[in-house]
């Protein structure tokens, strides 16, 4: 019999097992891997890579995520033939779009600025600006990235975004590559990062790319830690080149105790819960993969292992 295993999780994978068996009886939804005969194993479901169970899977033939991003998966241990797919589901996108239309409204109307005010017992006003006045540029123009723009335009944000090779969207201006970055950069008053994290992109929220913003711009970064260069972003905000920084992702999570974000007073932090997989959503999008995977149709969310996304 066809079986998938599920790691992680446990309280996921036993809800996952019910839904798995009155949906799709045909599949054996395996919680651990001493669950059942790992030879049956085609397909795993997987937050993290062990070693030591990917070679005991002989006839693994696709690598499910549970989350929309891959880097977090040692791919080096999978073998090349294994095909690999990203979690696209409602639960992610919905809350993620939910936090960055938070994070921009907060950053627009200088609430890290009155907070740090409250703390000091001071009762100071900065000035307040229209959300049509102010121009919010998102860098990656995927799944979340897209959705994320529809919320802010109708919040009447200006909005642009940039991609490797570019997007059609309507009433968001797109700037594509390294050769238009800067163009882009120049207008935006509040970033959003929504990239993946590839070798390409590492370390791309750098001093240079801050000296290519507006000054007093502000960054939004919920894509991975390891896209900032942390001690560029203190240097920043120092020198006033960025206004504030709101940081759900860090390198490594958690950010070590004494960490200088934490008592910054111009970053707001929260701890990688800006999109999450909804247990009760996702489900519904690995069985529909699944259904394509038995069926030999193209998975939703198939990740191009050679680019890493
Ligand atoms: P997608 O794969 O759908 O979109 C990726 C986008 O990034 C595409 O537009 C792609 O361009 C662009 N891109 C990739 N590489 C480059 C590059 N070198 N230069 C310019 N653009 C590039 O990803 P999602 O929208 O689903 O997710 C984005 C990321 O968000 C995830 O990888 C994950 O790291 C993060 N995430 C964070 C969460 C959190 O809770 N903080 C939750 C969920 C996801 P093109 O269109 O040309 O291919
Ligand atoms: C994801 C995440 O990639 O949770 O889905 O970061």
């Amino acid at each position: 019999m066809t079986a998938i295993l599920h790691t992680g999780d446990p309280e996921r994978g036993v809800l996952w097992q019910g839904v798995f068996a009155e949906q799709m009886p045909e599949v054996q939804f395996l919680c651990s891997p001493d669950a059942g005969a790992l030879q049956d194993v085609r397909y795993l479901i997987a937050w993290t890579l062990d070693a030591g169970l990917i070679a005991r899977l002989p006839n693994l033939e696709v690598l499910f995520s549970i989350g929309a991003g891959v880097d977090q998966l040692d791919l080096s241990l999978v073998p090349p033939h294994v095909r690999v797919v990203r979690m696209i589901e409602s639960g992610i996108t919905t809350t993620m779009v939910e936090y960055v239309a938070m994070a921009a409204l907060m950053l627009h109307r200088d609430i890290p600025f009155y907070l740090s005010e409250q703390r000091e017992g001071r009762w100071s006003h900065a000035d307040v600006l229209l959300c049509s006045e102010r121009t919010v540029g998102v860098m990656g123009l995927g799944e979340l990235g897209k959705a994320s723009l529809q919320r802010l335009r109708e919040q009447d944000f200006r909005t642009l975004g940039w991609s490797r090779s570019g997007a059609e969207i309507e009433g968001t201006r797109c700037y594509s590559g390294d050769e238009q970055l800067g163009a882009f950069l120049g207008q935006c008053d509040i970033l959003v990062c929504l990239l993946p994290l590839t070798d390409e992109t590492r370390g791309i929220l750098s001093r240079e790319l801050f000296t290519r913003l507006p000054r007093g711009a502000s960054l939004i970064n919920v894509a991975r830690g390891g896209h900032l260069v942390e001690p560029d972003l203190l240097e920043a905000l120092d020198s006033g080149q960025l206004r504030y920084a709101m940081l759900d992702v860090a390198d490594p999570e958690p950010l070590p105790a004494g960490h200088p974000f934490y008592g910054h007073p111009a970053i707001m932090l929260t701890p990688h819960i800006a999109g999450v997989t909804r247990k009760d959503t996702a489900v519904h999008s690995l069985i529909a993969n699944v259904r394509r995977a038995l069926a030999g149709e193209p998975f939703e969310g198939e990740v191009d292992r050679q680019r890493g996304y």
